[in-house]
């Protein structure tokens, strides 16, 4: 089942979420519907906050050519266990900020451990777009969005086209 997805500015969006501690058939299920919903979006990423649920899941997929073969990735409790001094700038949008994308500068390769829809443990290391993304999605796990990143001034701004985009899909 696709899932609407949360626009920012909101709450939910800035909690800090809960660690996995029992791997449910309903968060097996949670993990399904946001791949579903991320591909539908579409995007290269999804984190639960951004589905209203505040807990440690996050999905990716970063293959875009439509001729190669998914990756379709479900983490539970990802964590970075180490990061490259190396940085990479990556121009990165936000299903939850539509429309609006900067640049953000992120350490260009990181190992992420994590646990996943078996309940194993897994852990690899990632470079490229995957680096970035998963970043992204971890950060969105503590409550950052990649507008944090930037200067005040333009996040400000940033935000208050996204509460006049939230008013006008109230009204209509
Ligand atoms: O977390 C999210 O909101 C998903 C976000 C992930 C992301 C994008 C760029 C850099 C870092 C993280 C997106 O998927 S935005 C959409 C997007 O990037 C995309 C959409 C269609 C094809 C290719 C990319
Ligand atoms: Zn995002």
């Amino acid at each position: 089942m696709k899932r609407h997805i949360i626009i920012h500015p909101d709450p939910r969006l800035k909690k800090e979420c809960a660690p996995v501690t029992d791997l449910s058939d309903s968060l097996r299920q949670l993990a399904d519907d946001m791949l579903e919903t991320m591909y539908a979006a579409p995007g290269i990423g999804l984190a639960a906050p951004q589905v209203g649920e505040l807990t440690r899941l996050i999905v990716l997929d970063c293959i875009k050519d439509k001729d190669d073969t998914p990756r379709p990735l479900i983490m539970f409790n990802p964590q970075v266990i180490s990061s490259s001094e190396e940085t990479n700038v990556y121009e990165e949008g936000c299903l939850s900020i539509p429309d609006q994308y900067a640049e953000v500068t992120r350490p260009s390769e990181v190992e992420v451990a994590w646990i996943d829809r078996e309940g194993n443990a897994q852990k690899e290391a990632f470079d490229g777009l995957w680096a970035t993304c998963v970043q992204h999605e971890i950060d969105h796990l503590d409550g950052k969005l990649f507008i944090d990143y930037l200067k005040p001034l333009k996040r400000q701004m940033i935000t208050r086209k996204k509460v006049k985009l939230k008013r006008q899909r109230a009204r209509a």
